[in-house]
């Protein structure tokens, strides 16, 4: 593969990478997090703040008309990152969060109703399992859960039969952030179309790590957040196809989801505004936008080519640490490995490597479910980026190697 630039030199693009933490150089392997911030999108930023601060959609002076502008830019540069038919259908939230909850909330209003169910997966981040069991409750529906195997794997041959006719709408996500297993979702999406049901992909981990188009997939529902495909914290995506959409009642009330309003009654704004009430994160709209010309400045083929061979590496080094075992074996894995050991809690591992400027993950990665299957407290996770490096790998191999020198 020819890459254009080398890591080195996008490096240079991510301030926060040159960085000392405790006098020792910023490895920073937490990207399943949140991404660091390239130059682009920190200029993007402090640009909107020095010379265009205005609100949106609702001024006729030429700053508000140049806020509006760029912010509606970055909805159809998101429209095209993901492939969808109409800009229409990105909903701009404050993160896959937000767009969940957007959606369960809404969702359940028009759809669900006594005995229905939704089924989520084993692997689910609470993000993913929390807003439709409280959907569920309210509406006397019930959640059903997609078993997985011991390498972490959906077993997706029990899809279909716990689909019943009273399933309405299956979220999975597409890549566990614990884990780091990429889910078979064209499969899941064909099977749920079969049985007439939606499906929704939480699309946090994979957004910026692999393409992905929504018209190709042909998914009802996508969320996902800005801040981990190296745009701002505070500003996420809902997509649904227009259709689905335009069936679903507004989320929340305020200014700019309205027609009109009068003590009687409201009738509410088109789409994509029904469902954005309120003054936006507008920066972090613009912010995501610079990030999604950035993500394609570099390009999948380099993300993925950079992150396959870290975790090929990565997964080669830290097997040989004595007593590490490896939580996530899929076939299909991404850049991200949790690990543990039976006599060292994951919590101290991370608070000795910090001292030695590596950044990790600890504990239970807002999956608990998870940690009850593998019957474990917590785990230890790196997640690479594109703009992570073998030696970095290294450093942490050595790093853990001290850490379990001290504890053991
Ligand atoms: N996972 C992690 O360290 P928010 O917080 O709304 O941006 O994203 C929530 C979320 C939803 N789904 C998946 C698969 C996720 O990984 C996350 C966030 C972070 O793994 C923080 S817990």
């Amino acid at each position: 593969m020819i890459m254009t630039r080398t890591i080195e030199d996008i490096r240079e693009d991510f301030p926060i990478l040159s960085r000392k933490i405790k006098g020792k150089d910023l490895v920073y392997l937490d990207n399943g997090a949140t991404t660091q911030k390239p130059l682009q999108v920190i200029r993007a930023v402090e640009e909107f703040y020095r010379n265009e601060n205005s609100n949106i959609h609702r001024g006729v002076h030429t700053l508000s008309q140049e806020a509006t502008t760029k912010y509606e830019k970055a909805r159809e540069l998101t429209r095209d990152f993901i492939g969808a038919k109409n800009s229409n259908e990105i909903i701009f939230t404050k993160g896959t969060t937000d767009s969940i909850n957007l959606l369960a909330n809404s969702f359940a209003k028009q759809f669900l109703k006594k005995g229905d169910e939704v089924i989520v997966s084993a692997m689910e981040h609470h993000s993913n399992i929390v807003p439709w069991q409280m959907v569920c409750e309210e509406r006397g529906a019930n959640l059903k859960v997609l078993p997985i195997n011991k390498k972490g794997e959906l077993l997706i041959e029990e899809l279909e039969s716990l689909i019943s006719p009273n399933t309405k709408i299956i979220a999975v996500n597409h890549i566990s952030n614990t884990l780091g297993t990429i889910n078979p979702i064209e499969r899941i999406i064909s099977i749920a179309h079969k049985h007439n049901v939606k499906v929704l992909i939480d699309a946090a981990q994979s957004i910026a790590h692999t393409p992905i188009n929504v018209q190709e997939l042909d998914v009802d529902f996508l969320a996902f957040s800005g801040h981990k495909m190296f745009a701002p914290t505070g500003v996420g995506v809902l997509y649904g196809k227009e259709e689905l959409l335009n069936e679903l009642p507004p989320y929340q009330g305020g200014g700019d989801m309205i027609k009109e309003v009068t003590f009687e009654k409201t009738t509410y704004n088109c789409l994509p505004h029904k469902f954005e009430a309120g003054t936006p994160n507008i920066v972090g709209g613009i912010g995501l936008g610079e990030a999604i010309k950035y993500i394609r400045s570099v390009g999948f083929e380099t993300i993925e080519h950079q992150e396959k061979e870290l975790l090929e590496y990565a997964t080669q080094e830290l097997l040989t640490i004595e007593g590490l075992r490896i939580i996530g074996t899929a076939e299909h894995k991404t850049s991200v490995i949790s690990f543990v050991f039976d006599d060292v809690h994951p919590f101290d591992v991370g608070t000795i490597i910090d001292q030695l400027g590596i950044a990790v993950r600890t504990g239970h990665h807002c999956t608990q479910p998870l940690m009850q299957f593998f019957e474990i407290p917590g785990t230890i996770r790196a997640s690479f980026a594109f703009y992570n490096t073998k030696e970095e790998v290294d450093k942490l191999v050595n790093g853990v190697n001290r850490a379990l020198r001290m504890l053991r």
